[in-house]
Formats: C-alpha cells, sequence, structure tokens
C-alpha cells in the first residue's frame, strides 16, 4: 500500500505547472506572462482523456478510499506544489531571453533573477496560483532594480532657499539626447511651481545652440545668461549665478553641449564647469530610443563627474525601453522624470510602481 501511495504522489510531484497553451501575444509584458505558461511537451500533445489534475484526483480517490485520513493530506498535495529550483529555473531561462531582446543590461537580468530565484524557490504555493505568485515575484523584483534613492528637486531647490543662494542645476549627455528640450520643460515646470529660474546657455559649442536655447526662454519668459559661441562654458554657468543672486532667482538651469563620454577634450571640460561651479545637481539626460549604449553612456558620465539622478527623454517613441531603464540600476541612481513628447508640457515624475504595473500589464 505503501508503494502504491509513494507512486502516487510521484506522479503529483512531477505533474507540470500548468497545462494550457496560449497564442504568443506582443510586447514586454505579455511575452513574459505567456512564459508562466509551459507548452506541453510533444508527447503530451494529443493525448486523450480528462485533463491531469482531474485524471490524478480520481487515481488517488480509488486508492485510498477506505484510509480517509490519508485522503486530506494526499488532496493537499495535490492543490499544493513546492517551487523547486528547477520550476523556477524554466521560468528565468525563457524570461531572460525576453529581457535581453528588450535590451536590458545582463546585470539587471541577473539581479532579477537572482531575487526571483531567493523568493521563489522552495516556496509552497497553491496550483492554482502559480503565475500569480511568480508575476507578484517577477514586479517585486523588477521593482526592486529601477526603484533608487529618490530625489525630489524641489527639495533640493528649497534647501538652497533656506541658505540663501540659487540652486544650480546642470544637464549633461551625449549628443542629441534631449538636453536643451528638457532644460526648457523643467523651467516651464518650475514656473508652474512658484520658482524663478534662469537658464544659463553654456553650450557655446553647437552651431545654432545659442538660437535654440534664446526661443525656449523667450516662449517661457524666462531670463537667459549667455556668451558668444567658443566662449567659457564655466564662465557662462558662473555669470548665470551672479545674476540669478542679483535678481532673487531661484534655480539656474545650466544647458550644456552634447559629448560623447569617449571625448577627453570635451569631458574635462565638462568637469571643469562643475569644478568653478559646484552644481546642486548633475542630471543626465538618456534618450530612451539608445540601445545597449544608454548603460554605457551612463556609466562613464557618473564615473567623470558623479551624476545626481536621471531623465529618461523621448520614453514616448521608445519601443525597447529596456537599457534605458537599467541606467538607475547601474549608477544607483534615481530616475526622476521620463519626457513624453516634444511640448514644453510633456514632462513627467517618473514612477517605478507604475512603470512595472505597465510591463507586466
Ligand atoms: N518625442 C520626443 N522628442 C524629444 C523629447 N525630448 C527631446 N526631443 C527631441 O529630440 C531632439 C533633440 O533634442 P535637443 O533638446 O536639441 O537635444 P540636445 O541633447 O540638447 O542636443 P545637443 O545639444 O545637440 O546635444 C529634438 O528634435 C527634440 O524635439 C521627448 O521627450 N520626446
Ligand atoms: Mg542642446
Amino acid at each position: 500500500m505503501k508503494k502504491e501511495k509513494e507512486k502516487i504522489q510521484e506522479k503529483i510531484v512531477s505533474k507540470p505547472v500548468e497545462e494550457k497553451v496560449e497564442k504568443p501575444k506582443t510586447g514586454l509584458g505579455s511575452k513574459i506572462i505567456g512564459l508562466l505558461r509551459r507548452p506541453k511537451k510533444p508527447e503530451e500533445v494529443g493525448k486523450p482523456g480528462k485533463p491531469e489534475k482531474a485524471q490524478a484526483r480520481e487515481e488517488i480517490k480509488k486508492e485510498v478510499k477506505k484510509e480517509e485520513g490519508f485522503l486530506a493530506g494526499i488532496l493537499k498535495k495535490v492543490k499544493e506544489k513546492i517551487l523547486t529550483e528547477e520550476d523556477v529555473q524554466r521560468f528565468l531561462d525563457e524570461m531572460q531571453t525576453v529581457l535581453l531582446e528588450n535590451n536590458v543590461a545582463l546585470e539587471v537580468v541577473d539581479k532579477i533573477s537572482e531575487e526571483l530565484k531567493k523568493n521563489l524557490v522552495g516556496k509552497s504555493v497553491n496550483r492554482k496560483n502559480v503565475n500569480k505568485v511568480i508575476l507578484n515575484a517577477l514586479k517585486d523584483s523588477i521593482l526592486s532594480v529601477l526603484k533608487q534613492e529618490p530625489l525630489d528637486i524641489e527639495d533640493v531647490i528649497n534647501a538652497c532657499k533656506s541658505e540663501n543662494r540659487p540652486c544650480t542645476i546642470l544637464l549633461l549627455g551625449f549628443n542629441g539626447t534631449g538636453k536643451t528640450t528638457t532644460l526648457a520643460k523643467l523651467g516651464n515646470y518650475l514656473k508652474k511651481n512658484k520658482h524663478d529660474p534662469v537658464f544659463a546657455a553654456a553650450d557655446t559649442f553647437r552651431a545654432a545652440a545659442l538660437e535654440q536655447i534664446e526661443i525656449h526662454a523667450k516662449n517661457l519668459g524666462v531670463d537667459l545668461v549667455k556668451h558668444d559661441y567658443g566662449a567659457d562654458a564655466a564662465a557662462v554657468v558662473f555669470d548665470a549665478k551672479k545674476h540669478a543672486e542679483a535678481r532673487g532667482k531661484d534655480v539656474v538651469l545650466v544647458d550644456t553641449a552634447g559629448r560623447n563620454h569617449a571625448d577627453v577634450n570635451l569631458m574635462d571640460e565638462l568637469k571643469k564647469i562643475c569644478r568653478v561651479n559646484n552644481p546642486d545637481l548633475k542630471i543626465l539626460v538618456i534618450d530612451t530610443l539608445t540601445g545597449n549604449d544608454a548603460v554605457e553612456q551612463a556609466k562613464k558620465f557618473n564615473d567623470a563627474v558623479g551624476i545626481d539622478g536621471i531623465i529618461l527623454a523621448k520614453a514616448d517613441v521608445a519601443e525597447k525601453a529596456g537599457a534605458a531603464l537599467s541606467v538607475g540600476y547601474v549608477t544607483g541612481k534615481p530616475i526622476i522624470f521620463m519626457g513624453t513628447g516634444q511640448g514644453y508640457d510633456d514632462i513627467v515624475k517618473f514612477e517605478p510602481e507604475k512603470i512595472v504595473e505597465e510591463l507586466l500589464k
């Protein structure tokens, strides 16, 4: 009798998590959720009869009919399952591929996998809830890589105010990521929140950069401090700070030239701007459309000047945001805003919980 019972238990324990086969959908969320369903093995396909769960239950009932005491215990085993390393690994293998296909950085994929294993292996779950349990654990692990120490720029501005000095916020990053547009959006956002910013035109390098920021300053009714093309960018910021002090402005928003992190001269110029002016916040603007290079950019700019936060521009047009979403984790610095269009109001606070819901819906 004992042998019989053992055989039945083996059958139950080796039973697959889920038998349903679903048509693949598109998108990161549905792809990952799709992974929660294991397709049938070829030898299982086409087998006639009842679903395995019902079949197993019937067999148990037959075998232990007269032993009512055992029935409850065995049925519990039918309902519950201990997630093994193998169960979790099977899901992880495929999930990792989906994340990598969406440009999520390898170290972030490793971190998510490690968290998932830690939270799931050995966990006893009701078979009906296996998918839900894995999905919730996945949400938690993605959230843990998206969430860094929060940063509210208004808190920093107010802290400077209490010291009776303007707050200097510098935007920096690779060529064309969206720095100047983001600066204009921040100016608009701060004005709406009762601040009084001044713009510093510290991109004295790229053709038409001065005219571009001049238009934004005029449109928004914000003071602009500028020198000529080729002027020392550090001196522009210095003058803008003086201007803010003299006029009682509480924020200096600094536009810097786009630069390749591998260009030593331009990186030296950025270091000089920071050394001379000691900005209160150095914010890296990342183009969400950038692929894996976004992670490299974030690391290099952070190593060079020590960034405080990140803004993801062009989030409205990015399909594979995995790399951009990885930059917070690889630098340990928070993503604070996302650019969602080309208009002045197209900027939203970065809320990791919302992003995770969006990714996995
Ligand atoms: N769709 C969309 N486009 C954006 C966003 N932010 C910036 N852009 C566009 O991206 C392009 C480059 O923006 P800029 O602000 O000039 O970028 P930059 O980093 O200042 O460029 P350089 O100064 O040349 O390094 C422009 O066409 C902007 O309109 C955004 O959030 N969404
Ligand atoms: Mg610019």
